[in-house]
């Protein structure tokens, strides 16, 4: 059903008039995050508050997911205020704004955008900068390119991940590299690096976090009695209008039990503490363990599915290269095999926090269990133990025998709706070799050393060259949101090692002061825009609409730079396959409509904005529950490898760092600074989280937020009370590589022995002299560590000291 076809309140331009009115009446309430005109303003017009000239569709493109819908009212060129979806019927439908998105009048506007082209000319880091030309610019740019290509080669470019900017037209740097040349590629991502390495393994090698195939809708949530959720919030996480936090507040309406799993009670749990189970950071693994070892000494695992759906339970599905070495997950769990050691509640009870008898109760209740919904959000598997969470979570599902049933998820995030409208092709990439995202500061230092075996490198079997040139385009991850900022601030100051970066952003971020040349982007508020739906649980839409005002200063789009970057190669046709932006976009959208079938013409999307239909929800793995031997899984048995032969294999042959392993079951593995790393100096476990107030550090600028949702560190009364240190104080965070000041939110919503910082606060530190960083970002208490496996961010491991500043 289409459900924005007639779109009435939504045609681009309208002027006063009834049906303005109307729509804006029930915009109004909020100012203070500028999405509805001021009393006064309407007064002058019979009550059609601030009637403007046009409204122009757009989008919330940050990366938290949403791409919430903004209506931009627009007054004589400018942006006058915002409305968000406020069309179609049903409830949840709306993909409506947070106050993040509300903002984004402040931030597009704001007096500290970036307008100019500029050059670096103080050292590295130190954010001195002068003003320069647009020719000078992508003069100087194409000539360092082309000097680095020719004396090291292609693969000493990359691309830095980077989540700042997501539409049709928005990311173009890989196109141009590739029309270029190609660079060195990447693979999986900061959001879930280590559940996309993980869990091929055991569902099969197209098993993505992003896969409507191996997870459920949350709507599949309300028909469970027992919704389990480990590091899963989406009232902090997915906070808009069409986002799973509607879902979830219905399966609540719909009776169901909800328990959620994490080291602190989050927005999701907030008013129902009787729905926390509070654990240790780092430890959901050994919950699992003694929740199976449970169900197995009652006879209450589906001993049926896992003997024909899964492989490595226990013996009797082992593998031939495993069978009789006691190996099994069961093995593991009952104390014969591996490390001989039974994993029961009281085992689990000191690590994981979860006195043995809860472990015990909640083992019962998930056997009783008609439906679990079992989920996991992206917070356990980012430590550096994460690849045997993510799998060991999965697990519990397995166990019970309830996959790809009504009401069941797969221990998986929720399912993510597919796109509707692709964006510009980015062509294929020459160069064969890759790394993991978050290897990039190794391939800096130490590029050449990087093999196959001791680094996760893909495509070739050594690098040949470490990286010399770094594009970040719309990303913060050169310091502020990849990990340990010292230690990238001392990589980066050696300009042997990395000869030149070029960052384009919005305004001044900590990665800016990193480039050599920086410019200015417009924001998408500023052109043609165009974006399919987010992390919709609701929907499959497309929204188009743009410029609303013009950009300031000298800020053009990154896809008109990019055109002139290639120019200068001799390439530009090859870049734009002789199209603008905005040929670009309507090219797309017509390609989309033709594949899907049902969406408006490119004219009518061009009137309407936004178009929007009902998704239908799905049940994760259904297919290969209802008919493995028909739909097996990519995994190399058919069936889910509860024990992987594969890893088996790795564990034997890669060079591990000391401390780290692969194992071919989930167990619980502790991981680099993970539970038993604490010292009399760094006494704590620390984690980071994902906050309300910002979209990691983006709107991290922007005060109404700051003051709305402060960054504070989260610390146990108890732990708190033994420092002297009194809410609302100023504190000194140390890690062994880095000190933060942070304002104390002293709370029983978090489990002593652990605090919490919310990630993506602006660091703020004298590089050259004490770098204490008064800003607060956890990046500067992270060891850069890759993850064993996957060699990816396990970033929420930390360990640390407080102390009353
Ligand atoms: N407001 C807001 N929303 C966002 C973002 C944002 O920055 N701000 N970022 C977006 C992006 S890109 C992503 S990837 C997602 C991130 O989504 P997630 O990765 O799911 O978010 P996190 O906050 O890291 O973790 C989710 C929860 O897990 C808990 N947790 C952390 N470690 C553990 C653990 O070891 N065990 C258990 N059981 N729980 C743990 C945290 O306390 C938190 O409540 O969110 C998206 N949405
Ligand atoms: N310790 C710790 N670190 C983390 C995480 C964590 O949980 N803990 N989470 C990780 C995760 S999941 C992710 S996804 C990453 C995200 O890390 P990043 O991808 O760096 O995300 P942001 O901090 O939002 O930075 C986006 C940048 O894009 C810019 N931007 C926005 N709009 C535009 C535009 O129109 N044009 C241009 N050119 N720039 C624009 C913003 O100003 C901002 O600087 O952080 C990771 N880092
Ligand atoms: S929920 Fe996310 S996409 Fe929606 S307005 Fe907020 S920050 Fe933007
Ligand atoms: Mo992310």
């Amino acid at each position: 059903m289409a459900i924005n076809e007639a779109a009435t309140l939504s045609r681009r331009t309208f002027v006063k008039g009834s049906l303005a009115g109307l729509a804006l009446a029930g915009a109004a309430g909020s100012a203070l995050y500028g999405c509805a005109p001021k009393n006064e303003e309407g007064a002058k017009d019979g009550g059609a508050a601030g009637a403007t000239d046009e409204i122009v569709w757009s989008q919330c493109n940050v990366n938290c997911g949403g791409r919430c819908v903004f209506q931009w009212h627009v007054k004589d060129g400018k942006i006058a205020y915002m409305e968000t979806d406020n069309t179609g019927e049903a409830e949840g439908l709306q993909a409506r704004a947070c106050l993040r998105g509300r903002s984004m009048r402040r931030w597009v506007n704001h007096p500290d955008r970036l307008t100019k082209p500029m050059k670096r000319v103080g050292k590295r880091g130190e954010g001195k900068f002068e003003e320069i030309s647009w020719d000078e610019a992508i003069d100087t740019i194409a000539e360092k390119l082309k000097g680095v290509i020719e004396k090291y080669g292609n693969e000493a470019v990359y691309i830095n991940y980077a989540t700042g900017m997501y539409s049709a037209t928005g990311k173009t740097t890989a196109r141009l590299m590739n029309v270029l040349g190609g660079y060195l590629g990447s693979y999986a991502d900061y959001s879930t690096n280590m559940m996309s390495v993980a869990m091929p393994y055991m569902y099969g090698e197209e098993c993505t976090p992003y896969d409507s195939v191996y997870a459920s809708s949350a709507s599949e949530a309300e028909k469970s009695d027992l919704v389990l959720m480990f590091g899963n919030s989406p009232a902090d996480t997915r906070m808009g209008g069409a986002n799973a936090v509607w879902d979830f507040t219905k399966v609540r309406e719909a009776g169901a039990k909800i328990y959620h799993i994490d080291y602190r009670l989050n927005e999701t749990a907030s008013g129902h503490p009787e729905e926390w189970i509070p654990i240790r950071t780092g430890t959901d693994a050994a919950l699992v363990a003694a929740l199976a070892h449970e169900l197995i000494a009652n006879d209450q695992v589906d001993l049926d599915f896992l003997h024909t759906y899964c492989v490595g339970f226990d013996e009797e599905t082992m593998p031939e290269s495993a069978k009789g070495q006691n190996k099994s997950y069961k093995d593991y769990v009952m104390g014969t095999g591996y490390d001989m050691v039974e994993k029961t509640p009281e085992w689990a009870a000191p690590i994981t926090q979860i006195p043995a008898e809860r472990i015990r109760s909640l083992a019962a209740e998930l056997a009783a269990a008609k439906a679990p919904y079992i989920v996991q959000g992206w917070g356990p598997q980012r430590h550096t133990n994460g690849e045997n969470t993510a799998r060991a979570i999965c697990l519990l599902p397995c166990l019970l025998g309830k996959i790809g049933l009504p009401g069941t998820n797969t221990g998986m995030r929720e399912a993510e709706p597919s796109a509707l409208v692709g964006g510009i092709p980015n062509g294929k990439n020459p160069v064969k070799a890759s790394i993991n995202v978050y290897q990039w500061l190794n391939a800096v230092d130490h590029g050449e050393q990087m093999t196959a075996k001791n680094a996760g490198v893909h495509g070739v079997d050594q690098l040949t060259t470490g990286i010399k040139f770094l594009w970040n385009y719309a990303g913060n991850c050169i310091t502020n949101q990849h990990a340990d900022i010292n230690k990238v601030h001392e990589i980066l100051q050696d300009e042997t090692k990395c000869e030149f970066i070029v960052v384009t952003d919005t305004v001044m971020t900590d990665s800016a002061k990193y480039a050599d040349i920086l410019l200015p982007d417009a924001m998408r508020a500023e052109q043609l825009n165009m974006s399919t739906n987010g992390y919709s649980e609701f929907y499959l839409g497309v929204c188009v609409g743009g410029p609303a005002q013009e950009a300031p200063g000298e800020c053009r789009p990154s896809y008109d730079v990019n055109a002139a970057i290639a120019d200068k190669f001799g390439k530009k046709d090859d870049y734009t396959e002789g199209r603008t932006q905005e040929e670009w976009v309507q090219y797309l959208y017509e390609e989309g409509a033709k594949a899907d079938g049902d969406m408006p013409s490119w004219d009518d999307i061009q009137k309407q904005g936004l178009y929007k239909r009902e998704l239908e929800p799905v049940v994760g793995m259904k297919d290969f529950r209802d008919d493995p031997a028909k739909n097996p899984l990519k995994t190399p048995s058919g069936k889910i490898e509860i024990y992987s032969e594969e890893l088996d294999k790795l564990a034997a042959e890669w060079e591990l760092e000391d401390g780290d392993a692969i194992t071919p079951i989930p167990s619980f593995l502790p991981g680099y600074e993970g539970y038993g790393s604490v010292t009399e100096e760094f006494p704590l476990y620390c984690s980071g989280f994902h906050y309300k107030s910002r979209t990691h550090s983006s709107f991290g600028f922007i005060e109404e937020l700051n003051q709305a949702c402060r960054q504070q560190l989260w610390i146990n009364p108890l732990d708190a009370e033994s420092r002297g240190i009194a809410h609302g104080d100023m504190c000194a965070v140390t890690s062994p590589v880095g000190e933060i000041r942070i304002e104390a939110k002293v709370t029983p919503r978090i489990v002593p022995g652990t605090i919490g910082i919310p990630q993506g606060a602006w660091h703020q530190a004298a590089m050259d002299g004490d770098r204490v960083d008064t800003g607060g970002c956890v990046n500067t208490l992270t060891t850069y560590r890759p993850s064993p496996l996957a060699k990816g961010n396990g970033v929420h491991s930390i360990i640390a000291q407080v102390a009353k500043a």
